[in-house]
């Protein structure tokens, strides 16, 4: 496939204003007629020829302006609709094509999801439905008529507000739908089928009604309430943080069971993934409810940002993406725990978009070229794209930002814009050069920051000397040094903030690191503090520095930072597991750590009242950061291995306190999925994680105790995980349980998988190709291959990466599989592979040759070679 380059973008030669579209339902043999008013683009070029894109189309018929069209007069492929010379003004161009929606296993486009329609268009779905200029910046009003059989979808729905409905008879009715706003293609969204609705209403704040709809499968409407109430509160909640309203007249939300991705923000009608709309105490987790919670706010907020002001084209979709993550971060952070939403998305941004940038997957935040656009909804673009947001609002101010926020609202609504057009907002109302700070958009890669301190005891200075550096990625061999800002506090003996004075002045508390190295010379200094730095995390960079494992502990327990305090607890968690596995590795003994373990206990005093902070504190690095951090020649079995004695060792150090906690915590009254009863059962499992380190028969005992006491989905679903990790009797009892429970339920089913397929047991490979085999698996739906395979693939370090190399070929048999079934859901597979490269040399020599029999596969679909051809690259 051609690469796409950000610098050959151009406009586009022809606009079209207004989109007509009758479509006439059927499962195999769908018509779409599609009515466009074009005209020339006064900013395209004169002469040119028009060409619409399709992606595997069946031409009917095509008429201009009511007169049909000869074949000879068109050039037309399933991929394009080429017309050499089209009116030189406005003409109205008819086509009309027949799709088949039962046969389109890819998901995009228009397809059947347990029997309803529906429509993927993001990023190039439209192109599957009929010809089209399917880019972003083409922007058209659209009017939709569906029609249909009355007993197979009395539901049909498309964007805006419905204009006109009608019965038709012989079992036959019809709907129409206006959007006043003008939106790009891929925004278009069509729903039809027999589902249940669960309905509300909202008021905005200049007084409009808007009528709320949720659309389920029927049976399932009690499970809707949940996500209900997120649309009540992500409306007001954009009100109130950023003054921006509702613009149509109904808002609605449908989840569908087939789905690639987690929810689309189309126009007025967001179809969802049904795992994040579905909840109930019996059937959804405390992370259920949250991941609703934000996903539905994600999309809501879509509206203003990438729907009303949207991209210019897929070279800018952080513009969009980046920044309505910040919103949906900011969002969770008012309803919930500000610090434990940022801990939770900093341990998320480490985990996957870190592992990214450092393996031979990492791309800039707005990437210069791309094969397929599929490949970049990534964690970079969405993650690391909206710590960006946030650096910019550290680095110019709360005011400034929301300014500029306002600035960028008003200048662009009803445009496509760019991230320069963005960012000129701010350096607008700052008046600030971005000149430099536009390099996070450009170079990929995670900054290292590495920090030495120096303290002058008769000068009474604290010297902090910051250089960064970049490291190389593929095609960015060398990099420019950006603007970094280090937010920070000197913590004095007392455990209060000393004042920050530079130059004989107050200063701080964020300081902009601009340099390669930047020097900062604190005065009135008398003895050496304990530097906080990068507090709130203000920059997505990994940090080194010279600040001791004792100054950290200290920090650990007295920084007035919440995330700071646990980022010390981290940081001496991961310095000493390094340090362990390097003495594993060369079989040296393993030195002890009671001052970690100390540290870690404090979460576990009753007195601690922040549940969900404490159980932040208490959770040890994952094993991915471990391997990161390692960075070359990774083991992961060794890393596994150590961290299990490490938490053994503190097991053993807290046993009394942990046990406390445990009974403390023990549920009494009905469920609630409110912030702080989530927090309180996190903490406990915490603490029954702890016990049962290295399936310690106690805890164990304890842990199938709650199992079988569980009265809600999480407690079960937690008890469930915690003893899937070792291999015990009642890890076989109370799995075979659960699934003689709810295995019926797919998405319990789900859970079910995910637990099976990420236990670091030798026998889980072969358990997982078995469940493959066993009723409810099916490699059509996502959900289900992504808690399947997906969680072995990507949640499950010691397996994955078995020695024998079979756990590569097992996931790159199945992207084989899946390569024409679903290409985007197998691509997606393949990021268990962005980390090969770090891998000690026998493992990576097997992971090298499942990719190279990849590679080798005829027929490869571009989403598939293009990570398999970047893996390699
Ligand atoms: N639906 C995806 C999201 O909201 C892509 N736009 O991020
Ligand atoms: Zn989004």
């Amino acid at each position: 496939p051609r690469t796409i380059r950000l610098d050959e973008y151009r406009p586009s030669d022809f606009l079209i204003d207004t989109v007509e579209l009758d479509v006439r339902l059927d499962p195999t043999a769908t018509r779409v007629t599609a009515r466009l008013a074009i005209r020339p683009n006064p900013e395209g070029r004169a002469d040119a020829a028009l060409t619409l894109v399709g992606d595997g189309l069946n031409l009917v018929a095509a008429s201009i302006d009511g007169a049909d069209l000869r074949p000879d007069d068109l050039d037309v492929s399933p991929d394009q609709l080429k017309l050499a010379n089209p009116p030189r003004g406005p003409f109205e161009l008819t086509i009309t094509t027949i799709v088949d929606p039962s046969a389109n296993t890819r998901l995009m486009g228009l397809y059947r999801s347990n029997g309803a329609y529906c429509t993927q268009c993001e990023a190039e779905g439209f192109r599957r439905i009929t010809y089209f200029l399917d880019r972003p910046d083409v922007l058209a009003v659209y009017t939709t008529r569906i029609e249909g059989s009355k007993a197979e979808n009395p539901v049909l729905l498309s964007n805006g507000n419905l204009a006109e409905t009608g019965d038709l008879g012989d079992d036959r009715h019809f709907a129409v739908w206006h959007d006043p706003h003008p939106k790009p293609s891929y925004l278009f969204a069509l729903v039809a089928g027999d589902l249940g609705v669960v309905e509300d209403e909202f008021v905005t704040m200049s007084g409009r009604e808007v009528a709320l709809k949720v659309f389920v499968e029927h049976g399932k409407e009690d499970r809707a309430t949940h996500a209900m109430e997120s649309i009540k509160a992500s409306m007001r909640w954009d009100e109130q943080a950023f003054g921006r309203e509702y613009d149509l007249d109904v808002f609605m939300v449908v989840a569908v069971s087939y789905f690639n991705m987690g929810a689309m923000e189309n126009k007025g009608l967001n179809v969802f993934n049904d795992k994040y709309v579905l909840a109930s105490p019996e059937t959804a987790t405390d992370g259920d409810y949250a991941n609703i919670e934000a996903i539905i706010a994600h999309e809501y907020f879509h509206n203003w940002t990438g729907n009303r002001i949207t991209c210019r084209d897929w070279f800018q979709l952080c513009l969009k993406e980046g920044l309505t993550v910040f919103r949906d971060q900011e969002f969770t952070s008012d309803m919930r725990s500000r610090p434990v939403k940022r801990i939770q998305d900093v341990r998320n941004l480490r985990s996957i978009q870190f592992a990214e940038d450092a393996g031979p997957l990492a791309h800039a935040v707005r990437p210069n070229a791309y094969a397929e656009i599929n490949n970049f909804y990534t964690p970079t673009i969405y993650e690391k794209g909206a710590e960006v947001i946030r650096m910019l609002k550290t680095w110019i101010g709360g005011d400034a930002f929301r300014a500029g926020m306002d600035l960028y609202f008003e200048r662009h609504d009803g445009q496509a814009c760019t991230i320069e057009q963005f960012i000129a907002c701010f350096a607008e109302v700052s008046g600030r050069d971005f000149a430099q700070f536009l390099r996070w958009y450009a170079q990929a890669g995670t900054p290292v920051v590495t920090i030495r301190t120096t303290h002058d005891a008769e000068a009474k200075t604290f010297t902090i000397e910051a250089t960064q550096k970049t490291p190389a990625t593929p095609g960015q061999p060398s990099k420019q040094p950006m603007v970094i800002p280090l937010a920070l506090g000197l913590v004095g003996q007392d455990g209060d903030d000393l004042p920050l004075v530079v130059d004989g002045a107050p200063a701080g508390p964020v300081f902009a690191l601009t340099d390669e190295t930047t020097r900062i010379v604190f005065e009135d200094i008398a003895t050496r503090p304990a530097a906080s730095l990068f507090r709130n995390f203000s920059a997505p960079v990994k940090v080194v520095s010279d600040v001791t494992d004792e100054e950290l502990l200290f920090l650990a327990a007295h920084d007035r930072d919440p995330f700071n305090r646990w980022q010390a607890t981290q940081t001496v968690a991961l310095r000493k597991l390094v340090a362990d596995v390097a003495a594993f590795r060369a079989v040296r003994p393993i030195s002890p750590e009671p001052k970690l373990a100390e540290a870690i206990g404090r979460a576990f005093d009753p007195a601690e009242t922040d549940c969900a902070y404490a159980a932040q504190i208490a959770a040890l690095p994952a094993e991915g950061d471990v391997a990161r951090e390692i960075g070359e020649n990774v083991d992961p079995d060794a890393i596994h291995a150590v961290r299990s004695l490490l938490k053994a060792d503190i097991r053993d150090r807290l046993a009394g306190p942990l046990a406390a906690a445990a009974d403390r915590l023990a549920e009494t009254g009905p469920y609630s999925p409110d912030a702080a009863s989530a927090g309180r059962r996190a903490l406990k499992y915490a603490a029954l994680d702890l016990l049962s380190a290295g399936g310690a028969a106690e805890g164990v005992e304890r842990v199938f105790a709650l199992y079988k006491s569980a009265r809600n989905m999480t407690d079960k679903v937690m008890a469930l995980h915690a003893l899937s990790i070792h291999a015990t009797p009642e890890r076989e009892e109370a799995l075979t349980d659960f699934a003689t429970l709810y295995s019926r339920d797919p998405l319990l089913l789900d859970k079910w998988f995910v637990i099976q397929a990420s236990a670091p047991l030798p026998d889980t490979l072969d358990r997982v190709e078995a469940l493959m085999a066993a009723p409810g698996f099916d490699m059509r739906n996502p959900n289900r291959v992504r808690s399947l395979i997906g969680a072995f693939g990507s949640g499950n370090p010691t397996q994955f990466n078995r020695a024998d190399g079979r756990g590569y070929a097992f996931i790159a048999g199945v992207v084989a599989e899946l390569n024409t079934l679903n290409p985007q859901v197998a691509a997606r597979l393949l990021g268990a592979f962005r980390t090969w490269r770090s891998l000690e040399p026998e493992r990576r020599a097997r992971a090298e040759t499942a990719l190279r029999a990849l590679a080798a596969m005829p027929d490869l679909s571009p989403d598939v070679a293009d990570i398999v051809n970047r893996a390699l690259g």
